[in-house]
């Protein structure tokens, strides 16, 4: 019965997974109407903030993710976290000529 209990708190500390927790983050930058790096790579799980320090307000329109943030005016943030790998686009919904990308491996 000892034996058995053992092993069962043993098996249940080997089946819990470690709390996931964001391997980082990482800064994109909006001045001059463009989003610097324009193609920015990270790992599974980091969090985005877009700085805007630019004049005048951008978005950030993730389609692929149903993300579309407020405007973010002069100096203000935006943050996303990418939870899946994939190569997502995304541009300024005010300014769509504005593009970006970000790679997630
Ligand atoms: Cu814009």
């Amino acid at each position: 019965m000892r034996g058995l209990t053992y092993s069962t708190l043993l098996m249940a500390c080997l089946l819990i997974p470690a709390v996931a927790r964001p391997d980082g983050t990482a800064k994109i930058k909006i001045d001059n109407f463009t989003f610097s790096p324009t193609k920015l790579s990270i790992a599974k799980g980091t969090e985005v903030t877009w700085a805007n320090e630019d004049d005048i307000p951008h978005t950030i329109v993730l389609t692929a993710n149903n993300v579309r943030s407020k405007a973010i005016d002069t100096d203000k943030t935006f943050s996303y976290r990418f939870d899946k790998a994939g190569t997502f686009s995304y541009i300024c919904g005010l300014h769509p000529q504005m593009h970006g990308q970000v790679v997630v491996k």
